[in-house]
């Protein structure tokens, strides 16, 4: 039959674990189809919480412990409890599951039947129907929940999950074995390993979903999430999200064509001390396709690089779809001027210039002309080669 491993990461959680352990079996007996155990992670906590486990191991051959000589944090603990639940070849889905019976263990079988639908990894869930907060949480607490909340699907732009800082999970071995290799960062040992984890997953595409359940305070006990964890968490956020902007093709067009218009600039001033004025100007436009082209080859479209031998061909092209745009934007200026007329829309105060519609058709134009060029370029000119996927 297939394991699945409930993984109790615990520093000083003697009198919690009393409890929460027969809770577990007692509803272990309602899962059919899965063979049930309890791993607990502890950190050879002060308290002696170990004892306690090692009493139930005794009695109970789903209980384990694995006893760590120093404490790692949250994220350490499970790496190494995973880790050892899947050494076990039966091993399919491990549970990450708290201590301090703020988890409604009663949400177990309903996990594992998503699980049994094919589901990669399931979430228990605050924010989506049926879940909940404590209502007597302060209102300085539920804004940080909330709030955080907020901010990690804005950040990451993905309002699918609702719940991206809960510690009730299932995992299956797929999902482990996909992230688990890259979660060993130092900056993954505490609270950030949920966060962290969650992501990768995500963009790993694996089926997630959520299944909602109330959180209940700990009422024995104290919470070892320090202040840290905000700033951590804040601190991966804008790491990761902005290393995948940085990553991402169309910010590279956008600032390739940045540049583009500072070579323009710049090599006017001196095309225009040794060319005549219209010969200036179109030197120095040449100039700027040359930069936008080496930008586009080594950088935007790096992965698609065009041999030196094509250079000629595809500069030739490349010039097309740049004269393309220019097309673009005068037949936009063109057809707004006749189809809409030009008018004044406000007066510039203290310079007293007057600003017209004209100024919207450049707008149109030169967004029409960007789409335009990023048309041109990913499908004719760094089209996709027939082998690569993407
Ligand atoms: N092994 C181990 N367990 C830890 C460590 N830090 C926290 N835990 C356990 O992780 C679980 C969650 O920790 P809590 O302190 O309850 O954190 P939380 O649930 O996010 O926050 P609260 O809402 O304040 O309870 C508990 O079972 C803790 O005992 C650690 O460094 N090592
Ligand atoms: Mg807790």
């Amino acid at each position: 039959m297939k394991k699945a491993f409930v993984i109790i990461p615990t520093y000083n959680e003697r009198e919690n674990i009393l409890k929460v352990v027969p809770i577990l079996l007692d509803v272990f007996k309602q899962v059919k189809n899965w063979e049930m155990n309890i791993l607990v992670v502890d950190d050879s906590s002060p308290d002696k919480t170990a004892e306690v486990v090692e009493d139930f191991a005794k009695k109970h051959k789903q209980v384990h412990l694995l006893l760590n000589k120093r404490k790692q944090g949250l994220g350490g603990a499970y790496l190494k409890g995973m880790a050892k639940a899947f050494e076990d070849k039966d091993t399919e889905v491990v549970f990450e599951f708290d201590a301090d019976l703020s988890h409604d263990p009663t949400k177990i079988p309903i996990f594992l039947k998503k699980i049994d639908e094919g589901y990669d990894m399931v979430l228990g869930s605050r924010y989506i129907p049926g879940g909940g907060i404590p209502d007597n949480w302060g209102l300085h607490r539920k804004f940080l929940s909330v709030v955080g909340n907020i901010v990690i699907m804005s950040v990451l732009t993905n309002f699918t999950i609702r719940d991206w800082t809960g510690g009730y999970r299932a995992i299956t071995r797929k999902v482990y074995e996909a992230v688990e290799p890259e979660m060993h960062d130092e900056k993954f040992t505490g609270y950030t390993f949920q966060i962290g984890f969650l992501h990768k997953s995500v963009k790993k595409g694996f089926k997630i979903v959520e299944v909602p359940f109330r959180f209940v305070d700990r009422t024995i006990g104290v919470s070892k999430l320090g202040n840290e964890y905000i700033k951590n968490n804040l601190i991966y956020l804008f790491k990761v999200r902005g290393k995948e902007v940085a990553d991402n093709r169309i910010f590279k067009f956008v600032v390739t064509g940045g540049i583009g218009a500072l070579v323009q600039l710049l090599s006017l001033i001196l095309w225009r001390q040794i060319l005549p004025y219209e010969a200036a100007i179109f030197a120095s436009i040449e100039t700027a396709i040359v930069s936008n082209f080496l930008f586009s080859n080594f950088w935007t479209f790096a992965d698609r690089k065009v041999g030196f031998s094509q250079y000629p061909s595809k500069f030739i092209q490349f010039n097309l779809a740049s004269a393309g745009s220019i097309v673009i934007q005068l037949v936009i200026a063109t057809l707004g001027k006749n189809l809409i007329g030009l008018f004044e829309l406000f007066r510039l105060p203290l310079v007293h210039i007057s600003i017209d519609t004209g100024m919207i058709y450049a707008v149109v134009g030169i967004l029409v002309g960007m789409f335009w060029n990023f048309f041109a370029y990913s499908k004719i000119i760094w089209k996709k080669s027939k082998e690569s996927h993407e």
